[in-house]
């Protein structure tokens, strides 16, 4: 039975519908606190949670100490620091990841469903010291539609994870979960990989369809993504997509 529990995320909704979670469980006794990283700012969480909120940068070896030192849990729920071998080895480490491993892993994985025809889902598993690579305590898939944006995509995957959390959480608090070994190395994209895409070069030769689902990969409102750049001045002008199926 874990007691002490940190949350680090950069996710305020996540963190929301984490706290709401933790409310309904029959959990006693536990001492919960939420973290957020130097990506984003604590007081905006504090505003909107009741438990408490720290700030702690994995950067910093003396916050890695005393995240040690405090809890015997932490939960990674979309924070945008990794977490280093030197918390992984010393704490239990979960993470809550918006694809499906090991098919999904690393940045935006449904940005690269899209483009790879890939299925996607949520994962939730243990930290190890590999990106994504870690034993898998509960994962499933989502509905992918041909009119799913990246943004449409998200939102199922983000109903998902809630999801999965609401099923297995009791389970890992208690340290009574399963685990599986990932398959295999399955896909991992990164940032670098997202940020190329962005840009649409117009001498570029693709299928129609290669290009819609490019350009509703990089679909995700309110973000400026997929561009190309005006041949009069170089500059980006940013383009979207607007998909409906007919009634
Ligand atoms: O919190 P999060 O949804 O998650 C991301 C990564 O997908 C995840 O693999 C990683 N573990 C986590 C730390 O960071 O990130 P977000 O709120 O910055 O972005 C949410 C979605 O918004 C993303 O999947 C794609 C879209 N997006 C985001 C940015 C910043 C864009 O389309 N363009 C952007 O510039």
């Amino acid at each position: 039975m874990f007691k002490n529990i940190l949350v680090i995320s950069d996710n305020l909704m996540l963190c929301e519908a984490f706290e709401n979670l933790i409310h309904k469980l029959e959990y006693e006794g536990a001492i919960w606190t939420f973290a957020v990283s130097p990506y984003s700012d604590e007081q905006n969480f504090r505003k909107s949670l009741k438990i408490s909120v720290m700030s702690y940068d994995l950067k910093n070896p003396l916050h890695i100490k005393e995240i040690a030192k405090k809890h015997d849990l932490v939960f990674s729920i979309h924070c945008k620091q990794l977490f280093p071998s030197s918390l992984v080895n010393t704490v239990k480490c979960i993470n809550i990841h918006p694809g499906y491993n090991p098919i999904n892993r690393g940045w935006y994985p449904q940005v690269f469903a899209i483009i790879n025809n890939l299925p996607t889902g949520a994962t939730i598993h243990e930290i190890n010291n590999q990106l994504d690579h870690g034993a898998i305590i509960a994962r499933d898939f989502i509905e992918k539609d041909i009119t799913d944006s990246s943004k449409t995509l998200y939102d199922k995957i983000i109903k998902k994870e809630i999801e999965l959390l609401e099923e297995h959480l009791l389970n890992i608090l208690e340290n009574t979960y399963d685990t599986i070994q990932p398959e295999n190395e399955g896909h991992l994209f990164y940032k670098k990989d997202f940020n190329e895409l962005c840009e649409l070069d117009l001498n570029e030769n693709m299928t129609a369809l290669e290009f819609i689902n490019r350009l509703r990969a990089l679909t995700h409102e309110p973000y400026n993504n997929a561009y190309f750049r005006d041949p009069s001045d170089n500059k980006k002008v940013y383009i979207g997509l607007q998909l409906k199926k007919e009634e």
